[in-house]
C-alpha cells in the first residue's frame, strides 16, 4: 500500500481541546484551540527510514500535514499534539530519524496569523470592505463581489449556482466583455475547497479584483471569458474562521454523529474511491457516500459541465507546497496529453519571480489522491486542468500569515497572461 494512503487514512479527529464557546453560529459549539501544538518536518531518504516512520504515526495516531517527494527523499510535516511529543521525540531518535520543529507553538500563529477576524466595516471610500492585508470572512467577499456585479455590470456577472449544505449561496463570477455577443474560451478558477487554506480565497478575489477593476488588465477579457469561484466550500471556511482554524472539509452530517464533513477533494465523480480516499467520516480524507454527495461539489460540477465546450483551462487554488500538479492525481499515470500539460504549466510559473514552483505529476510529486476536481475536470475533456499548490513550502504551511497575501498575490497574477495567451488560441 503506498506510504501516504496510510499516512492519510490515519484518523484525524482533533485531539484539541475546545476552550472557548462561541455564540455566532446559534449552536452550542467550542472553538478548538491548538495550545502547546507543533509542526515537525520529517526527512525520510530510504525505504526503511519511511516504513518505521510510518509505523510511529499509525501509533500515536499523528496527523500529517503534508507530504512531498523529491528524487531522493520524501519530506513529510505532522502535527504534533502536547502529549504525543514526547514519545515521538523518543521514538525517532530511537530509529535515528531526524526531526525538526517548524512551528513550536501553533496557537501563537494563529493568533498572530490574521487581523480580528469579524466581518469588516464598510469602506465608504471603495464602497466594500475587501482589501488583500487580512484574510476576510465570508460575508466581506461575498459583499465584494455583489458589489462588483451591480458598479460593474458591463463586465460582471454574479451567479448563484446552488447552496452550500449550510445553506449558504455558492457564488461564480463571470468577467466577460458584455458587448460581445461571440462565445469564447473560457478560463475557471476556483479557490477555497479546503477550508483551511485561507490564501486560496485571498488570490482568487484578488484575480477578480485585477480583472474587473485595473484598466490595464481590459486586454485580458478581449479573447477569454472567466469563470471565478471564490469559495467552493463556504460552510468549511467559515468553520475555519469562526471554530476549527485547522478544518479542511465541508460540514455535512455523517453517519457518525461526532465526525462531520467530507473532504470535497475526494468528492469528484472520477475515480472516486480509489487511492488516498478514506471511508471513515472521521477522516480528513472521507469521500462520502458517493460521488458529487455533496451540494458544494455537486452544485460546482454541474455549471462546470453545462460549460464544458467552452471552458478550456481549469484552474483549482489550494496551499501548501509551491508546486503545480497536473493530473492525473489517483494515481502516477500520465495522460497522452500530458507533456502539452507540463509545457504550459512550466511556462506559466516562470512567471513568478518571487516564489520558486515544483511543475509535476500530482501523484508522483505529492501523493496519489483519487476523486480530486482537477482529475474529474480532465475527465469530462478540459484539456488543461491543474492545481496550484500555493505559498508556502511549509514555515507556515496552512498557517500562511496575512502580510504574504499580497506578495503571493502579486506574484501569482502575471501567470494568467500565460494561461489566457493559450486559451485564446482554441476553438470553441
Ligand atoms: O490532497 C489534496 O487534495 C491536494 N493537496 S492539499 O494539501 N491542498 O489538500 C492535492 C490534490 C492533487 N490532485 C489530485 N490528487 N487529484
Ligand atoms: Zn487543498
Amino acid at each position: 500500500m503506498p506510504t501516504l494512503l496510510v499516512l492519510l487514512m490515519v484518523s484525524s479527529v482533533f485531539t484539541a481541546d475546545p476552550s472557548a464557546a462561541t455564540e455566532e453560529f446559534g449552536i452550542d459549539e467550542k472553538a478548538v484551540s491548538y495550545s502547546g501544538f507543533q509542526v515537525w518536518s520529517i526527512t525520510v531518504r530510504s525505504n526503511g527510514e519511511h516504513k518505521l516512520l510510518r509505523q510511529i504515526i499509525e501509533q500515536y495516531d499523528v496527523e500529517v500535514w503534508k507530504e512531498q517527494k523529491t528524487d531522493k527523499a520524501a519530506i513529510t510535516e505532522l502535527l504534533v499534539a502536547p502529549q504525543v511529543q514526547r514519545v515521538l521525540k523518543v521514538k525517532l531518535t530511537e530509529a535515528d530519524i531526524s526531526y525538526g520543529i517548524k512551528i513550536n507553538d501553533l496557537h501563537t500563529v494563529i493568533e498572530n496569523g490574521n487581523a480580528k477576524h469579524n466581518t469588516s466595516s464598510l469602506n465608504t471610500k471603495t464602497g466594500h470592505s475587501m482589501d488583500w492585508t487580512k484574510y476576510h470572512r465570508l460575508a466581506d467577499i461575498y459583499g465584494y463581489l455583489n458589489y462588483l456585479a451591480s458598479t460593474y455590470p458591463s463586465r460582471v456577472e454574479l451567479i448563484n449556482i446552488g447552496t452550500s449544505y449550510e445553506k449558504r449561496p455558492l457564488y461564480v463570477v463571470r468577467i466577460f466583455n458584455r458587448s460581445s455577443s461571440v462565445v469564447k474560451p473560457a478560463v475557471w478558477i476556483d479557490g477555497g475547497i479546503h477550508a483551511r487554506e485561507w490564501i486560496s480565497p485571498a488570490l482568487a478575489t484578488y484575480i477578480i479584483r485585477q480583472l474587473v477593476e485595473v484598466p490595464a488588465n481590459e486586454a485580458l477579457l478581449c479573447n477569454v471569458d472567466w469563470f471565478i469561484m471564490p469559495v467552493m466550500n463556504p460552510d468549511g471556511y467559515e468553520y475555519s474562521h469562526a471554530f476549527n482554524r485547522l478544518w479542511r472539509k465541508t460540514r455535512s452530517v455523517t453517519s457518525w454523529t461526532s465526525c462531520r464533513g467530507v473532504d470535497p477533494n475526494r468528492n469528484f465523480g472520477y475515480k472516486w474511491g480509489g487511492l488516498g480516499t478514506s471511508t471513515n467520516p472521521c477522516s480528513d480524507v472521507y469521500k462520502g457516500t458517493r460521488a458529487f454527495s455533496e451540494p458544494e461539489t455537486f452544485a460546482t460540477s454541474n455549471f462546470i459541465k453545462g460549460k464544458a465546450s467552452s471552458i478550456k483551462l481549469y484552474l483549482t487554488l489550494h496551499s501548501y507546497g509551491q508546486a503545480a500538479l497536473i493530473p492525473w492525481g489517483y494515481n502516477v499515470v500520465y495522460p497522452s496529453d500530458y507533456s502539452d500539460m507540463l509545457e504550459l504549466a512550466k511556462s506559466a510559473v516562470s512567471k513568478f519571480t518571487k516564489y520558486r514552483y515544483r511543475v509535476g505529476n500530482a501523484a508522483a510529486i505529492y501523493y496519489p489522491a483519487a476523486g480530486g476536481s482537477d482529475d474529474w475536470a480532465k475527465s469530462i475533456g478540459i484539456k488543461y486542468s491543474y492545481t496550484f499548490e500555493l505559498s508556502d513550502t511549509g514555515a507556515y504551511g496552512f498557517l500562511l500569515p496575512a502580510s504574504n497575501i499580497l506578495p503571493v498575490c502579486q506574484d501569482f497574477f502575471p501567470a494568467l497572461d500565460v494561461f489566457a495567451a493559450k486559451v485564446a488560441t482554441m476553438k470553441v
